[in-house]
C-alpha cells in the first residue's frame, strides 16, 4: 500500500435558476462527457503511478445530480498528503456558481483549477481576460484554458509541489486524439442520470465557420478522432459495468473524419452480439455521405440531433451557416425516418432579419413540410468563445453582464428589429406552436406511419415541452425532480428564512409533478388515438411525400429569392433567362 495520498476531487458544476438556487435533480438527463474525460486521465495518472509510492485517488461529481458536500470535500483534500479542486467543463451559464465554489473552497486553503469552455473561448477570442476570470485569479485559482489530454501528469505534479501557476494556456496546441486517455465515469455517477446513458466523444472539430459557434475557435476546425480499437475499449469497458447506451458528444459526427471506420466497428461489435444504442449530433449535409445513415442506425444509432437552426437562408448566411441547404432539408429528414431513428433539431431564433410574422410563418412551414420529430428552440447568444461575441465586445454592443443568463433560454442582448418583449413573447410561442395537440398528433402519426416506437416520440415530447413550460428550464438542461437547497443560494441574495422556504418548495414539486401528470395524460390520450388506428400504417402528408428533383415546395417557394445560386441549388422558377442556362 502507499504511505502517502493524492486526492482530487472533481466537480461538474450546474448554474443558478432566476431565484439563484442551483439547477438540480434527482436525476439529471445526461451524464459530462467533460467530468468523463477528466476522470480517465487522472485515472489514467494514478495507473501510471506518476507520483511514485503515492495513492492517487480520484472522486467525480456531477452537480446536476448531486449535492455537493463541501465540508466532506475539504476534510478529505486536507486529510490526504496533497489534493485539488477542478471545475470541470464550466460553460459560461456555469462560471458564476464555479466562481462561488472556488471562494468557498479557497478561504478553506483547497487549491482551485477550472477548466472549460468559458475560459477557453474567452482565452481563444478575447484581447484580454474579462473581468469573472480575473476574479478567479484573484481568489487564487488556477485557470486552464485548452485540452487536458496528454498534460495531467504537469498538473498532479504542479499540486503535489504546490506550484501551480495561476493560468496554464493550451489553446494553440490541441492534443491528437488518436493516442489519448479515454473518457470514462463509474456506474455508480451514470446511475444518477435518467436514461442510463454515458457519453464520450470520438472526435473534436468542425470544419463549418458558423458565427454563433464557440467550438471552432476553441477544438479548432481540423478533424481529430480517435481510433476504432479506442471506440471499442470504450463500449466494452461500459457493457462491463452495465452501461449500453451511449451520446456521443461529437458536435459534427459527420465531420469526423474516422467516422466509417468507426460506425463498421461498432457494427461489427452489434454483430458480435453486443447490444448498445446511442445518439449522434451532425450536420444537415449528413444524407449526401454515402452509406452514413444506414450505417448510423445499422451501429445502433436510434436518435439523433441535427444542427437545422433555421428554415430562412438569410438568417444561415448572415449566421455564415452557408452549408445549410434548405432545399435538402426535407429529403435528409426522410432519410433519418426511413432508417428508423427519431430526429431531434436545435432551432435558433433571433437571426437579424427575424421578425415575429416572419418567425411564425416559418413555424407553419416548417410543421407542415419537415417530418422532423422534435425541434427545440434557442435564443442567438452571443456565447463567449464565439465570432459574435468577439466582434460585439470589440464594437462595444450591450450583452447581458450576467452570464449565468446564457443558457440560450434567456435572452441576454437586444434584436435589430424585435423589442425585447416582442423577442421573448416569440420565443415562448414558439414552443407553444410546435408542441400544440394537432402537432403532437401528426408527429405521432408521421412516427408510427414508419414503424418508429412512437411510445417514446411522445414521452420525448412530453419532456421537452414540459422542461420549458412546467420547469422553466432548457431540455438540454432538464431532469427528473428538482432539488433545491436553501443553503446553497447564488451569493449575494438571501438565505430565505425555512419557514417560508420549505413549504413553498413543498408546494412547488407538488404543483409541478400535477402539472406533469396532466401533461402526461393529455399526450398519452393522444398517443393511444393514433396506435389505434387501423390505418396508422397508409397515413400521409406533404412531410412525408418524396420530393422530386424539379418539384417546388412550399419551403423553396417562399425563399426562392433568398436561396443562393449555389451548386445544388434549385432553379429559380420565376427567372426564365437562369432557367434557359440550367437547361
Ligand atoms: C455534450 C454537451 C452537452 C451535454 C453534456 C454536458 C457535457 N459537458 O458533457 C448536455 C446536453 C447536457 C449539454 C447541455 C448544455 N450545453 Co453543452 N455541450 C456539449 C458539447 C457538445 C460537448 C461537451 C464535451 O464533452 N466536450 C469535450 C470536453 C472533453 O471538452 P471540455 O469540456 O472543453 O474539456 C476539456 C478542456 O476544456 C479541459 N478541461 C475542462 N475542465 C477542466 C478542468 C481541469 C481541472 C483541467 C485541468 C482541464 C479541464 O480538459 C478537457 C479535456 O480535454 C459541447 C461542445 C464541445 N465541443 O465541447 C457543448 C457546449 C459545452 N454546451 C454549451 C451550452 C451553451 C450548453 C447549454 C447551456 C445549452 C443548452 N440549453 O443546450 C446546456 C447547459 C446545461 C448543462 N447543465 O450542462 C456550449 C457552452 C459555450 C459556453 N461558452 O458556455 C458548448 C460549447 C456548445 C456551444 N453551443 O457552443 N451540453
Ligand atoms: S456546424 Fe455546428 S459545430 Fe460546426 S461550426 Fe456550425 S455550429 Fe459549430
Amino acid at each position: 500500500m502507499a504511505s502517502k495520498t493524492f486526492r482530487a476531487i472533481l466537480i461538474k458544476p450546474s448554474h443558478y435558476d432566476d431565484d439563484g438556487y442551483v439547477i438540480q435533480w434527482a436525476r439529471s438527463s445526461i451524464p459530462s462527457n467533460s467530468l468523463a474525460a477528466l476522470y480517465g486521465l487522472i485515472r489514467d495518472c494514478a495507473d501510471r503511478s506518476i507520483l511514485g509510492d503515492v495513492d492517487i485517488a480520484v472522486t467525480p461529481y456531477d452537480e446536476t445530480n448531486t449535492v455537493i458536500p463541501f465540508h466532506k470535500i475539504i476534510r478529505e483534500i486536507r486529510a490526504a498528503d496533497a489534493g485539488f479542486v477542478g471545475l470541470v467543463g464550466v460553460q459560461s451559464n456555469q462560471f458564476p456558481r464555479a466562481l462561488d465554489m472556488t471562494r468557498t473552497f479557497r478561504e478553506a486553503g483547497i487549491p482551485v483549477i477550472i477548466g472549460g469552455f468559458h475560459v477557453s473561448g474567452c482565452l481563444a477570442m478575447l484581447p484580454e481576460l474579462p473581468d469573472d476570470i480575473k476574479e478567479a485569479q484573484s481568489l487564487g485559482a488556477a485557470i486552464y484554458a485548452g485540452e487536458a489530454e496528454g498534460r495531467m501528469d504537469e498538473i498532479i505534479e504542479a499540486v503535489w509541489e504546490d506550484r501551480l501557476k495561476p493560468l496554464y494556456n493550451y489553446m494553440h496546441d490541441l492534443p491528437e486524439m488518436s493516442r489519448a486517455s479515454l473518457p470514462f465515469l463509474p456506474a455508480d455517477n451514470v446511475s444518477r442520470t435518467a436514461g442510463s446513458y454515458t457519453s464520450f466523444d470520438s472526435g473534436r472539430g468542425c470544419p463549418f465557420q458558423c458565427s454563433f459557434c464557440t467550438i471552432i475557435n476553441v477544438q479548432g476546425r481540423k478533424s481529430r478522432y480517435r481510433t476504432p480499437d479506442d471506440i471499442e475499449e470504450i463500449i466494452r469497458r461500459n457493457a462491463a459495468q452495465g452501461i449500453k447506451r451511449f451520446f456521443i458528444t461529437d458536435d459534427n459526427f459527420a465531420r469526423n473524419k474516422n467516422w466509417e471506420a468507426i460506425l463498421d466497428r461498432m457494427i461489427a461489435l452489434r454483430e458480435e452480439g453486443l447490444r448498445f444504442k446511442f445518439i449522434l449530433q451532425v450536420d444537415t449535409l449528413c444524407h449526401r455521405l454515402e452509406g452514413f445513415i444506414e450505417k448510423a442506425a445499422k451501429a445502433g444509432c436510434n436518435r439523433v440531433f441535427i444542427g437545422l437552426e433555421n428554415i430562412d437562408p438569410d438568417a444561415l448566411m448572415a449566421a455564415k451557416k452557408r452549408q445549410n441547404k434548405i432545399w435538402e432539408y426535407r429529403k435528409m429528414l426522410q432519410a433519418w425516418k426511413d432508417a428508423g431513428v427519431v430526429t431531434y433539431a436545435g432551432y435558433i431564433l433571433g437571426f437579424p432579419d427575424d421578425t415575429p410574422e416572419k418567425i411564425r410563418r416559418n413555424m407553419e412551414i416548417l410543421k407542415k413540410e419537415l417530418p422532423l420529430d422534435l425541434v427545440e428552440f434557442f435564443f442567438l447568444t452571443p456565447l463567449p468563445g464565439s465570432e459574435d461575441h468577439q466582434k460585439m465586445v470589440r464594437e462595444g454592443v450591450w450583452m447581458d453582464p450576467d452570464v449565468n443568463k446564457y443558457d440560450l433560454n434567456h435572452r441576454v442582448s437586444h434584436h435589430p428589429k424585435m423589442s425585447d418583449a416582442e423577442w421573448e413573447a416569440i420565443y415562448r410561442e414558439c414552443w407553444e406552436v410546435c408542441f400544440d395537440e394537432a402537432h403532437v398528433e401528426r408527429v405521432l402519426r408521421r412516427g408510427a406511419a414508419r414503424g418508429v416506437k412512437t411510445k417514446q416520440l411522445f414521452m420525448g415530447l412530453g419532456a421537452f415541452y414540459g422542461s420549458v413550460t412546467i420547469e422553466k428550464v432548457h431540455p438540454l438542461e432538464a431532469g427528473f425532480l428538482r432539488r433545491k437547497v436553501r443553503r446553497q443560494r447564488r451569493r449575494g441574495m438571501k438565505l430565505e428564512n425555512p419557514l417560508l422556504f420549505y413549504p413553498r418548495y413543498a408546494g412547488e414539486v407538488f404543483y409541478k409533478n400535477y402539472q406533469w401528470a396532466k401533461l402526461y395524460l393529455r399526450l398519452r390520450r393522444i398517443w393511444q388515438r393514433v396506435e389505434a388506428d387501423p390505418d396508422k400504417l397508409a397515413y400521409m402528408d406533404e412531410a412525408l411525400r418524396p420530393v422530386s428533383e424539379d418539384e417546388t415546395t412550399e419551403l423553396m417557394a417562399t425563399f426562392e429569392d433568398a436561396i443562393p445560386q449555389t451548386h445544388g441549388a434549385p432553379v429559380k422558377k420565376k427567372d426564365p433567362a437562369r432557367l434557359e442556362a440550367a437547361e
